[in-house]
């Protein structure tokens, strides 16, 4: 997810800008299934147009078509992924399309998912005009989360780091520190609101003892999953196990402290501690969450970093000084020239009193 920039604003045709920033609006939402935005145009009017909000309900292409009612017929529809050709929880969509007599599809990226593919063939059997775009690479960005869910069965793991200027994550080892993070929460907020879960290790939540959920809370505001990952037992007496606003999950390595107790509410998962991190991930990706923050202090940092794992960086840079006896962010792996080395900088801008610089992996994500 970019932060300080807006993609669509590089798409030409009009039709698929409008379905882009409608998709926009399902992000977060729609796990596991992907969010998609759909507009419908006849005569150069914007007739109908239809995002998707949420798994199990109608999908972009059917709530832009009821939106333009009798006005699809003979109509332009554009729509950010190819429209489904499965019945899944609800009926295919190439078929809506179909029998609503539209004249023209645009989409923005092949569908991954192999048992909703196909699609656009069914709507050219049926005699529309279908149209891949000639750059897909806004759509694929947009979706990059979920495509990474759907072909690796893991979600795509976003972490954030909070750095002093002496790019310390905080002044003393094992105590909460203010010395960084104390501005860029809309950032934190609008990064949490993104993500299907939120995942910190079980020192920082200790530590740290956050409530990790989405602020304002209450009212229709989705809470992600919260996940404190640890490889022995759940630690106990946290905040978020209490405070009532959303579902946690402790996640623990196998083979250890299976006869510990956690409070009523919160769930247990295990995985295998030979698989590490990875496995982790996988029992996250099948209960269907598609992107993860991981709010992480440096240890947990080091563990993903070693493995390879980070599909998207976020970089606190706070105005305080550390100093010499502050513990480093990367605990015994390698040296300072490896993120330059792994990740480029793909954006910057301001959040609060923090600046903030995203990061990508210099090899190029296969979609
Ligand atoms: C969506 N929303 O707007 C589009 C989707 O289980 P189902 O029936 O909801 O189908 C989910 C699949 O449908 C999804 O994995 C994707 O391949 C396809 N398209 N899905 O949830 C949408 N257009
Ligand atoms: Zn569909």
């Amino acid at each position: 997810m970019l932060l300080f920039s807006d993609p669509s604003l590089g798409i030409d045709s009009l039709g698929m800008r409008r379905a882009y920033q409608l998709a926009e609006r399902g992000r977060g939402l729609t796990a596991p299934n992907p969010f998609v935005g759909c507009v419908v145009i006849r005569d150069d009017q914007i007739v109908g147009e239809g995002f998707h909000e949420r798994a199990g309900e109608a999908h972009a292409e059917v709530r832009a078509l009821a939106d333009a009612g009798h006005s699809a017929r003979g109509s332009h529809v554009f729509v950010t992924l190819e429209p489904c050709s499965h019945h899944g929880r609800t009926p295919p969509c190439a078929d809506a399309l179909i029998a609503a007599g539209v004249a023209r599809v645009s989409i923005g990226m092949p569908d991954p998912n192999p048992i909703a593919g196909g699609g656009a063939a069914r709507l050219r059997d049926a005699g529309i005009d279908v149209e891949f775009a000639s750059d897909p690479a806004p759509y694929q960005d947009q979706l990059r989360e979920w495509t990474t869910w759907v072909r690796r069965g893991r979600p795509w793991v976003r972490v954030k780091v909070a750095l002093s200027l002496d790019g310390k994550p905080g002044t003393v080892a094992g105590v909460r520190s203010s010395i960084t993070g104390a501005g860029g929460l809309e950032t934190t907020m609008r990064l949490r609101s993104a993500s299907d879960a939120v995942l910190v290790g079980a020192s920082t939540a200790l530590i740290d003892d956050p409530r990790l959920t989405v602020r304002p809370e209450g009212g229709s505001q989705r809470q992600p999953l919260r996940v404190v990952l640890s490889r022995s037992s759940c630690p106990k007496d946290l905040k978020l196990f209490s405070d009532g606003s959303g579902r946690v999950l402790c996640l623990s390595a196998s083979g250890n402290g299976d006869e510990w107790t956690v409070p009523t509410g919160v769930e247990v998962e295990h995985y295998s501690s030979a698989e590490g991190l990875r496995g982790a991930l996988h029992v996250l990706g099948e209960r269907g969450i598609t992107s993860v923050l991981v709010e992480a202090g440096p240890s947990l940092f080091s563990a993903f970093w070693r493995e390879n794992l980070i599909d998207e960086l976020i970089l606190y840079h706070a105005g305080g000084v550390a100093g010499m006896t502050a513990p480093l962010l990367m605990q015994q792996v390698g040296s300072a020239g490896d993120l330059d080395r792994r990740m480029k900088a793909v954006e910057a801008g301001v959040s609060g009193e923090d600046a903030i610089t995203v990061w990508r992996p210099r090899v190029a994500e296969k979609y």
